[in-house]
């Protein structure tokens, strides 16, 4: 096992000495028709596994296993600021951890980055003049800058969602190959978002397409009901479900089209379903049912999305075998 992310709302009793996170979030799960009580949500995790005995260690707050080939880590920091440093706790919370992360890929030789995962608490909240996912923003944008990384173009897919409490949680995949970098039609690049939404863009691009050889492996980062760079059909769940997948098929289609042929399709995705208020599950599950049009699989998490007239962030991960 390289390394694992579990979502759990209650504390794991974990025995075995991986790296792994868990993020605070609630598993939302089916009512149970015969007795009408929801069942127990059990703790869900992604497991990212090796061919060959991983090589463990850890590199200041940063704890990873890796193969020759993949490299798996995690990093959780509590805010924390010096107080020299006028930016806000988050924002050089989320710089220390990046640099971490690009000082450890460096010093082992695993330049390209799949994927992150960002998680932190309070997302939406407000405090030292700006919104936090906008100070995240700033402490990424500038660990990017200061590691001699592309903040546009050649980006890492990824996603960036709140949990109730918890510290600064980010998970990362990387190797040797270098992913292409995919982006949707539909929507303005995210390293390209106007500022309005913020003093820094975000550093993201919407998919990471990784060709190992044998496999081709599609990482579709946090997609929302955005068009252009504009929130479409705020207050309507259902409409931004179906917008949402309507954006995934677009980057599935311009993944298909980078291969030269139709391996990933909105059936064959594996999806992690962000929803912000739990009641919508249920609409939320039909429309997913109407537009992907085969059984699918999913996994549905309560989570604040980052712009507070989003009700729901659908991320999905896919491998194919080269034919
Ligand atoms: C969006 O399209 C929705 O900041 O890393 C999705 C995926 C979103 C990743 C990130 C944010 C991020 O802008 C939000």
């Amino acid at each position: 096992m390289l390394g694992a992310l579990c979502f759990s709302s209650a504390p794991l009793a974990v025995n075995f000495d991986v790296p792994f996170i868990r993020v605070p979030m609630t598993a939302l799960v089916e009512m149970n028709l015969s007795n009408a009580e929801p069942m127990q949500p059990d703790a869900g995790c992604e497991v990212w596994l090796s061919d060959v005995e991983p090589v463990a260690g850890q590199h200041h707050a940063i704890r990873y296993r890796h193969d020759g080939n993949t490299l798996f880590g995690i990093i959780q920091l509590e805010e924390s600021v010096l107080e020299t440093d006028p930016a806000s706790p988050l924002q050089q919370t989320t710089e220390r951890a990046y640099r971490q992360i690009f000082e450890l890929l460096d010093k082992l030789g695993y330049p390209f980055v799949y994927r992150f995962w960002n998680y932190m608490a309070d997302i939406n909240g407000y405090s030292h003049g700006l919104e936090r996912y906008r100070q995240f923003n700033l402490g990424r944008q500038d660990a990017f800058i200061a590691s001699a990384r592309d903040v546009a173009g050649n980006v890492p897919a990824a996603c960036a969602l709140g949990s109730a409490d918890g510290p600064l949680t980010i998970a990362f995949l990387a190797g040797h190959t270098p992913p292409l970098a995919i982006e949707n039609p539909r929507q303005l690049s995210a390293y390209e978002y106007p500022q309005n939404y913020g003093p820094r863009s975000p550093t993201f691009s919407r998919a990471s397409l990784v060709r190992t050889g044998t496999d081709d492996v599609l990482f579709v980062s946090g997609t929302a009901s955005i068009v252009g760079h504009a929130t479409v059909h705020p207050a309507d769940v259902a409409a931004q479900t179906r917008e949402t997948l309507v954006n995934i098929a677009a980057i599935v289609q311009a993944a298909n089209d980078q291969l030269g042929q139709p391996s990933f399709t909105l059936g064959n995705l594996f999806y992690r379903v962000y929803v912000r208020q739990s009641r919508d599950l249920d609409i939320i599950r039909n429309v997913m049912l109407a537009q992907i049009g085969v059984p699918f699989q999913a996994v549905f998490l309560q989570a604040d999305v980052c712009r507070q007239d989003l009700l729901i962030e659908i991320e999905a991960t896919a491998s194919q075998p080269v034919k």
